[in-house]
């Protein structure tokens, strides 16, 4: 729904407030048996992905959520090896995980392989490592891949996920986060995108009492901006099967993570410490 043809607006359900992203050009709009995907130009972010009129990916702001969603866990991580990802069609967390040199496998688990063909066409930036001889991309639900997934096979499951509403929803709940701790190794690690701070603390706070009850025993939920989501902040949660080590030292080109950033996202601000705290 816009409110002028020339804004791409996605307003904020239930918050009384939008996002609004000047278009000059609508270049893509297709239909999937999953879900509607558009793709604009922006006057001044670039290319704009929107599944069911929800913003995915921007050029300009995509790169704080992509590696926030993989550097803190590969970087936690002693020696992660084999890497699954839950959704992320677009491919950019691919690209950020298959920087690192001591991965040796990405298995990426897409339901919807209409994504991943309108991200190589219109955002080939997010693109220049599906072809890596480490990334098999697989176009099916990651739920029932999860479930049949032998045990202690992944270092690290990165849930990069859209809101959780529709077939996303399955993967912000307790029966899920219990398969992904089967499949991870004892040192294993799962990252899940986990909505906004500001807005959706209780969400964050469920799925934090749901990976505690699938037994992950240390959380971190880490935050960052995001400008271009609901209320310009987000998050990411970090799910270990025992403590959680000092993060080695960062040596692949980023742009937003770095060591120090990666300590400060750690703090939670005290009204979302209490949150997290209640036990639900
Ligand atoms: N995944 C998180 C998108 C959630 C945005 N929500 C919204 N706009 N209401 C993005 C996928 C990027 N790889």
């Amino acid at each position: 729904m816009t409110l002028d043809k020339t804004w791409y607006t996605e307003k904020w359900q239930g918050q009384g407030a939008a996002i609004s992203l000047r278009v000059t050009d609508k270049i893509h709009d297709e239909q999937t048996d999953y879900q509607r995907i558009e793709i604009y130009e922006t006057e001044s972010f670039g290319r704009l992905m929107t599944l069911d009129g929800l913003v995915m990916v921007t050029d300009r702001d995509n790169f704080i959520y992509h590696e926030m969603m993989t550097h803190p866990a590969i970087l936690t991580h002693p020696n992660p090896k084999k890497v699954l990802i839950i959704g992320g069609g677009d491919c950019g967390a691919l690209k950020e995980v298959l920087k690192h040199k001591n991965i040796v496998r990405v298995d990426q688990v897409e339901l919807d392989a209409g994504v991943t063909r309108a991200a190589e066409k219109f955002f080939p930036a997010l693109c220049t490592s599906n072809n890596d001889t480490r990334a098999n991309l697989v176009f099916d639900d990651g739920i029932k891949w999860i479930q049949k997934s032998a045990a202690a096979s992944y270092d690290l499951i990165i849930i990069d996920s859209t809101d959780p509403v529709g077939p996303a929803a399955g993967l912000f709940e307790h029966g899920f986060y219990r398969a992904c701790f089967a499949a991870l190794t004892d040192e294993g690690l799962l990252i899940a995108q986990s909505e906004s701070p500001l807005f959706h603390d209780a969400l964050i706070n469920s799925m934090r009492q749901d990976m505690n009850k699938s037994g992950f025993e240390t959380l971190s939920t880490l935050l960052f901006p995001q400008c271009t989501y609901p209320s310009g902040w987000w998050s990411a949660t970090l799910a270990s099967k025992g403590s959680l080590n000092q993060p080695r030292t960062c040596d692949v080109d980023t742009l937003y993570y770095s060591s120090g950033i990666h300590e400060s996202a750690q703090v939670l601000p005290p009204f979302l410490k209490r949150k997290l705290e209640q036990k639900i």
